[in-house]
């Protein structure tokens, strides 16, 4: 049911802040686009999120892959998702116990709870994980997904493991938020007629126009596959948008409004069918 409403619409049924503030930043700038920015270089990584924010509901970052790192970056990350419009994603697939997690969230170099709106995690160290990140994150209305699926050939998330994660975040449904999925995860592995109502946010990577794939066994579909096709409802890009010259701002300026444009088509196609 929740694959044919709006956006808007599905904003107002959420009780998480992260959650409900996504929705409404989709619906308000006519996006489901997250820019994916897996930069090494901080001027380059600023420079990109500055020229991509008018088009994306979502900026994804690792912030461990940039060099030289400093707390004004943060800073000015902050500034640039006011500007512009638009949250924060730290990729960060945490996987270990409870205890540590809840350490890595909240401390060490990144502080990555302080300012990252939505995090990831695996599910694999079991529903112990959710509590620990959610003992950080929930009071300072975070929100949290699970990795439920992965794009790359090969990957081992799938069948039971897949329905399990699911499992999890029904049970946590206050913090986990949705998925990173390749489809709608909604009612998987629910008893018939439980579960009806439920709503998990899917944002999926694996999305380009032009390639199929990389030399490292990732594995690309068009926005239209995913969002119409498949019901998810974020495309999350990386290098089909920032490329592979990063000094080309206009290029990649074009490149994000031509991934909203297709993401947002397949999108309206989808809740008028
Ligand atoms: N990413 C994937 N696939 C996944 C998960 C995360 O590609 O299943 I979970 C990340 C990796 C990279 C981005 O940061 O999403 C995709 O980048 P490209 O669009 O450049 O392939």
């Amino acid at each position: 049911t929740a694959y044919k409403r709006s956006y808007g619409d599905r904003a107002k049924a959420q009780s998480n802040p992260a959650a409900r503030a996504l929705l409404e930043t989709m619906e308000r700038k006519k996006t489901n686009l997250c820019v994916s920015v897996d930069t090494v270089k901080p001027a380059d990584f600023l420079a990109i999120i500055d020229a991509v924010g008018p088009y994306i509901c979502l900026i994804k970052t690792h912030i461990d892959i940039l060099e030289d790192f400093e707390w004004s970056i943060i800073e000015r990350l902050e500034e640039l998702a006011k500007k512009h419009d638009f949250l924060i994603f730290e990729d960060r697939k945490f996987a270990d116990i409870g205890n540590t997690v809840a350490m890595q969230y909240a401390a060490g170099v990144y502080k990555i709870a302080s300012w990252a709106h939505i995090t990831n995690a695996h599910p694999v160290p079991g529903p112990s994980i959710v509590k620990g990140l959610s003992s950080i994150g929930f009071p300072l209305q975070r929100g949290l997904l699970l990795l439920a699926e992965m794009s790359t050939a090969g990957a081992l998330t799938k069948g039971t493991y897949t329905e399990e994660a699911v499992q999890m975040a029904r049970v946590h449904n206050d913090f986990v938020i949705g998925f990173i999925a390749q489809r709608r995860m909604n009612g998987i592995g629910a008893a018939p007629g439980e579960a009806q109502d439920e709503d998990f946010i899917i944002l999926t990577p694996g999305v380009g126009l032009e390639a199929k794939g990389d030399a490292m066994g990732q594995q690309y579909r068009t926005p239209r596959e995913v969002v119409l096709e498949s019901g998810c409802d974020v495309i999350i890009v990386g290098r089909g948008v920032y490329g592979k010259d990063l000094s080309d701002i206009d290029g990649i300026r074009a490149r994000a409004e031509r991934y909203r444009g297709e993401g947002w088509s397949a999108y309206l196609e989808r809740i008028a069918s």
